[in-house]
């Protein structure tokens, strides 16, 4: 397939030799090709929308197509005006009986601003507050045609899309790179009618049936006292909870191996979780699981990192997904199913199907691809866009209908009912991100923060006053082969009896926890234990640590030793028989390679060594569809008489957690803001030989967060001084800079340099 990054690396590599590239910018955003940012000077209209942020055309409420109209309500005209348009002189003083007198309540301009700012925030989401968003097309390859008849699973349908992803635990103004859970959902807007798929990047999830969706939030959210932690599960509430409700156990796992803490949204799988019934043009039924495949692989960050990020960088998620589509690196997943015959049990080779804490291991019912999608376009708003879109698991299609998971029948009441409070009533389907790109007929009328202008005097059925509109679509008989949605496929519920129980089938909480342990690489193993003790470790409870003990005991004696050795307490028994159970070496993040499409290299220099070998790395990162990140002294730009090389971060800037890889030019000296530089060195930096300390450690985590690391011109004093071994596994010196990439850059493919990594496991 093609490699989206090389499209546009000449237009990148035009913007990084332009002068537009701004100190601390990544290179691919937009420098040269926008217009200069000028002193104010004379009125003008707005400036529109930069190219990456064109949303799909808006169809009003109505159902009818609009032009794109930018002066049809915000931002038109070169004048500040009021929100009914009326022009203003001047925003910055209030009205005031004198100058230095009381202010008068007649001022209109005044108090409108004001109470428009008092109501700028909504409610934040109850659960996924902190999210990212992008727009983009899904292109159908017509592979699922035989098991559906939504229109856009057929062959080469194109259909707009609008993804958010999210964290789970934290506020609005969280960190990306907690440990967590990651939402990934996607609006479809079809010719059918909106498809939402509200998945995760995680398969199963932490209960089986919805009526425990509070107490497992609440449990997970920040103590309601202090309300600390904030988005963390390393706390005495959530491990209390799913240490005592066992079910848990599987999602906690995935949490606490590295799916908790992904390098990217674009390296991520997605699950749609729950089984669904998919309905051919026939009226034939077939059950199947949904699962987004990146085509980057699936990749984490250290947990180190992780941490080191929610310092640096907050923002570090949202940050490289808004980089990225602006670059022209449109990241890009395959959706792909898992299909199963829709016998009676439900069930696939004794696997319940209706249970959202299995999964299915894809060694047993492989993921089959149906379709591809791109994400090309940032959001041109994040509160109209991504704040405001809002999902739901009940907005279905045709050809794709629900089963009777109990997790998901109360997911399809609670999604509306939360839009009701957070977009502040039930008209929020008019807000542009959320129009179905169908027409809409829906009889429903009135209510808070209605915008469209309905006609007619008949919004019921049946009616003779519009001629009986709307009409109902045909159901196709008793084949259930109408072009309607909620197909209602003729499932036969057997004779029963009310109950508040659960099935025997969702009882075993520990068989698919041990295969998660077993179908891990050694280190993969080692984060998990590592995860454990630490989330165990910051609970102040001994008894929550201990039940924690007890639960790993029933997945593995030896996991269950590694963490009880890290928290200095006695490993238990099991209390349940240990299973035997076939590892899935699909659920393993180690061992393939993957494209380098994105990577960022750092490339460290002391702004004068070799600078023409660091114009050829540079380029030749370009080249291989990569993103360079010059790395010198001060910021500015190196060589500024020749032939000039911006510099993307100063060694006051710079953090080793922003690139995959790092290339070094030299041993740097320390330059004169480095603490204690001056004082130390009496203004002559490197004298002795001395390098940067923040270089040093650059390169120590770099090292220690299994990153390839190259050098050239002088580098080894630099790695020596660091601490990096020079023979180590994933350290190279060459003669010069391209060596040094090109040697460092088969470990790139593999994402780490993993034998760096101890491993008792
Ligand atoms: Fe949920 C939001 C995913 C179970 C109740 N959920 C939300 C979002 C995602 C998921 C990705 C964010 C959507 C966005 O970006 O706007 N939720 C899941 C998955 C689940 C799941 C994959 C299990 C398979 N959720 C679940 C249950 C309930 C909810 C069992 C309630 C009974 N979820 C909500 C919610 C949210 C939500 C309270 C908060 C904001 C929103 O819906 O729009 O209704």
């Amino acid at each position: 397939s093609e490699n989206p990054v090389k499209g546009i690396k000449d237009k990148v590599v035009d913007t990084l030799r332009g002068d537009g590239q701004a100190d601390g910018g990544i290179p691919g955003r937009p420098g040269a090709e926008s217009p200069e940012v000028a002193e104010p000077t004379e009125p003008r209209p707005p400036l529109p929308p930069k190219p990456d942020q064109e949303a799909p055309a808006a169809v009003s409420p109505t159902g009818r197509p609009t032009e794109a109209d930018p002066t049809a309500r915000a931002q038109g005209g070169p004048y500040l005006t009021t929100a009914q348009g009326n022009r203003l002189y001047d925003t910055d003083h209030s009205l005031k009986a004198g100058e230095r007198g009381p202010v008068l309540l007649q001022d209109h301009h005044l108090r409108e601003k004001i109470t428009h700012f008092d109501h700028e925030r909504i409610p934040e989401r109850v659960v996924h507050a902190r999210g990212a968003a992008a727009h983009g097309v899904f292109q159908s390859y017509g592979t699922a045609a035989n098991v559906t008849k939504a229109a856009f699973l057929q062959r080469d349908a194109e259909t707009p899309v609008f993804v958010r992803f999210s964290t789970v635990l934290g506020s609005r103004g969280s960190a990306d790179t907690v440990r967590d859970t990651r939402g990934f959902a996607t609006k479809f807007y079809t010719g059918e009618g909106v498809f939402d798929l509200v998945g995760n990047n995680i398969p199963v999830f932490f209960i089986q049936d919805a009526i425990k969706f509070p107490d497992v939030v609440h449990a997970a959210k920040p103590h309601p006292d202090r309300e600390i932690p904030q988005a963390q599960s390393a706390h005495d509430t959530f491990w209390d909870f799913v240490t005592l409700h066992t079910e848990a156990t599987f999602h906690t796992m995935w949490n606490m191996s590295d799916r908790g803490i992904p390098r990217s949204f674009r390296m991520m799988e997605g699950f749609g979780v729950h089984t669904f019934r998919l309905v051919d043009a026939e009226g034939a039924t077939t059950l199947a699981k949904f699962h987004w495949k990146p085509k980057l692989g699936v990749h984490s960050l250290v947990w180190e990192e992780a941490q080191l990020i929610g310092g640096t960088d907050p923002d570090f998620h949202r940050r490289d997904l808004a980089d990225a589509i602006e670059a022209g690196a449109y990241p890009q997943w395959e959706l792909g199913i898992q299909t199963f015959p829709d016998t009676p049990e439900q069930t696939f080779q004794g696997i319940d199907l209706l249970d959202p804490t299995n999964i299915v291991p894809e060694e047993l019912a492989p993921v089959q691809p149906v379709g591809q999608l791109t994400l090309n376009a940032n959001p041109s708003n994040f509160f109209a866009e991504t704040e405001q879109v809002a999902f739901h698991p009940g907005h279905l299609v045709p050809g794709i209908d629900i089963t009777d998971d109990p997790l998901l029948a109360g997911r399809l009441f609670s999604y509306l009912d939360t839009q009701i409070t957070r977009l502040g009533g039930p008209n929020f389907a008019q807000i542009p991100v959320n129009r179905p790109h169908a027409p809409v007929n829906d009889m429903l009328r009135d209510g808070m923060h209605q915008t469209a202008v309905h006609t007619g005097v008949a919004p019921y059925r049946p009616n003779s006053l519009d001629g009986g509109c709307p009409f109902v679509a045909g159901t196709g008989g008793s084949a259930g082969t109408g072009d309607h949605a909620y197909v209602e496929a003729p499932v036969r519920i057997p004779e029963a009896t009310k109950s508040r129980t659960a099935p025997t089938s969702f009882a075993d909480h520990f068989t698919q926890p041990r295969m998660f342990w077993l179908s891990l690489s050694p280190v993969e193993r080692e984060h998990l234990v590592a995860a454990y003790t630490f989330e165990l470790g910051k609970c102040y409870e001994q008894a929550v640590k201990e039940r924690g003990l007890r639960v790993l005991a029933n997945i593995d004696p030896e996991l269950c030793a590694q963490v009880a050795a890290g928290l200095g307490l006695p490993a238990p028994e099991a209390t349940v028989p240990i299973v035997a159970v076939d590892p899935s070496p699909a659920l393993s993040q180690v061992g393939e390679t993957w494209p380098l499409d994105g990577r960022v290299i750092g490339v460290v220099t002391d702004g004068s060594t070799d600078l023409d070998g660091l114009r050829t790395v540079r380029d030749a990162v370009f080249s291989a569809g990569m993103v360079p990140l010059v790395i010198a002294p001060t910021g500015g730009k190196l060589d500024p008489d020749g032939e000039p090389v911006t510099v993307q971060r100063s060694f006051a800037t710079a953090r080793s957690v922003e690139y995959d890889a790092v290339l070094v030019a030299g041993a740097p000296a320390p330059a004169p803001d480095a603490y204690g530089a001056r004082d130390a060195k009496a203004g002559e930096p490197g004298a002795d030989g001395s390098v940067d300390p923040r270089v040093l450690l650059m390169l120590a985590e770099a090292f220690r967060h299994g990153k390839a690391i190259g050098g050239w011109a002088g580098a080894e004093a630099a790695l020596q001084a660091a601490g990096v071994p020079t023979n180590a596994p994933g350290v190279v010196t060459a003669q010069t800079g391209s060596d040094a990439l090109q040697q460092i850059t088969g470990r790139l493919t593999k994402h780490r340099v993993w034998e760096r990594f101890a491993s008792r496991v």
